[in-house]
């Protein structure tokens, strides 16, 4: 976005802006919850809806004013119920932890019993681990994975389902590289009596363009963010069938959020617009496709892959092997111009903060236009990078960083693309 008057305003955040711009620019970003959004979203994050106070939903506000809010929220509703094939869509959750609270609040009492995957095993924050409120006020039950294929076990899910009883049953979660099996989840949620929520926050790109199956025949509600693969702006959504509706929407709205953020409405209109458009799909197929490639030139060059690869956008490596601390690892590789993230692996003899692996994606990539030869090259980068990092040798590092820019030149960002020129 052009930076006129905010360089004139305030020259201090400009160039932080500027700089944040240029970074996204020149670095291979591979954190798998990331992405970049067109200049159309920008544009609509940016707009004067930012002023404008809507409490309530369309036709039934609490402010007068709402001739242009209403139908903007309305469009962005249709989009998503088109799009994810839904009854009924909610587009005022802040992000994803205010989606799920709000799930919480539509179905549960404080105590209740609730379930969902463990924070360690690649499971969120708000599915009820102990250090989010899901985990303090709801007596939370959590499943995690075999060790043997870090995968999930539905036989535990299951088991640990009937002897639990849980109000609400969570599936998804932020660090699953393997398809999520929304039927299985769907038949032990019934077999208990417990509402199935599916946080596809991770793959709601995928699951519009066809490259994951969909929650729509088996969740009661699905809670996404509309940031990650999805290709919106920061923002969330939560959408159900008609008989949880009225829950659903009062649980946002009065029950945990004010005003909705109509800039935000307005740009996931626009991105699920895009979402349902032509080269959509190509683009969702072409990220699993970029996580396999890459995945293949990891696994050939000797690391560990939880659950030995990928169905989706994203790869978690635990570097055990290489001698290397995930969060040492990404560091180096951060300044190499490959940004990812270090994560726990399922059964991390290592703390949260200092782990095992490093989690890595390929939403981004694919939004500039990389294809399975750059994913190898990444990959390549990624070993010399690692490798460097466990003897402390910032040589190569420095290599890597200058080849990364060449690189990325030829790649323009999306919203980005005047800074290739
Ligand atoms: N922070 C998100 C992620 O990176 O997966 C989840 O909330």
């Amino acid at each position: 976005m052009p930076l006129d008057a905010i360089s004139r305003i305030d020259p201090e955040i400009a160039h932080l802006i500027a700089d944040e711009e240029r970074r996204q620019a020149e670095k291979i970003r591979l954190i798998p919850s990331e992405n970049y959004v067109s200049s159309a979203v920008l544009e609509a994050t940016g707009s004067v809806l930012t002023n404008k106070y809507s409490e309530g939903y369309p036709g039934k506000r609490y402010y007068e004013g709402q001739q242009f809010i209403d139908p903007i929220e309305t469009l962005a509703i249709e989009r998503a119920k088109a799009l994810f094939s839904v009854d009924h869509a909610n587009v005022q959750p802040y992000s994803g932890s205010p989606a799920n609270l709000a799930v919480y609040l539509a179905f549960c009492k404080p105590g209740d019993t609730i379930m969902g995957m463990a924070l360690p095993a690649g499971g969120h924050l708000t599915h009820g681990w102990n250090v989010s409120i899901t985990g303090k006020f709801f007596k939370s039950v959590a499943y995690g994975v075999r060790k043997e294929t870090g995968r999930v076990d539905l036989d535990e899910v299951r088991a640990l389902a009937l002897e639990h009883r849980p109000k609400l049953l969570w599936c998804g979660g932020t660090a699953i590289p393997r398809t999520i099996d929304f039927a299985g989840f769907a038949a032990i949620a019934k077999e208990v009596g417990a509402v199935l929520v599916a946080d596809i926050a991770h793959i709601a790109g995928l699951v519009a363009g066809g490259a994951h199956p969909s929650p729509a025949a088996h969740a009661d509600v699905i809670s996404t963010t509309t940031h990650k693969t999805l290709r919106g702006p920061r923002g969330g959504m939560l959408m159900c069938r008609a008989a949880h509706a009225p829950a659903i929407d009062k649980a946002v709205f009065p029950g945990l959020q004010g005003g909705p953020h109509n800039h935000t409405t307005a740009a996931i209109a626009v991105a699920l617009k895009e979402a349902a458009g032509d080269g959509f799909k190509a683009y969702a197929h072409q990220i699993v496709k970029n996580a396999r490639a890459l995945g293949d030139e990891l696994l050939a060059r000797g690391y560990d892959l939880v659950s030995g690869g990928t169905d989706n956008h994203l790869l978690l490596v635990d570097l055990t092997k290489q001698g290397v601390p995930g969060k040492k690892a990404a560091r180096a590789l951060d300044r190499a111009g490959l940004v990812l993230n270090y994560n726990t692996v399922p059964f991390d003899p290592r703390k949260p903060f200092d782990p095992s692996g490093v989690r890595l994606g390929t939403p981004a990539v694919t939004s500039r236009g990389m294809k399975e030869p750059e994913m190898k090259q990444i990959a390549r980068w990624l070993d010399e990078g690692i490798r460097a990092a466990a003897r402390d040798d910032e040589g190569p590092i420095e290599t890597i960083l200058g080849e990364v820019r060449e690189l990325t030149k030829g790649f323009p960002a999306p919203g980005l693309e005047r800074l290739a020129r």
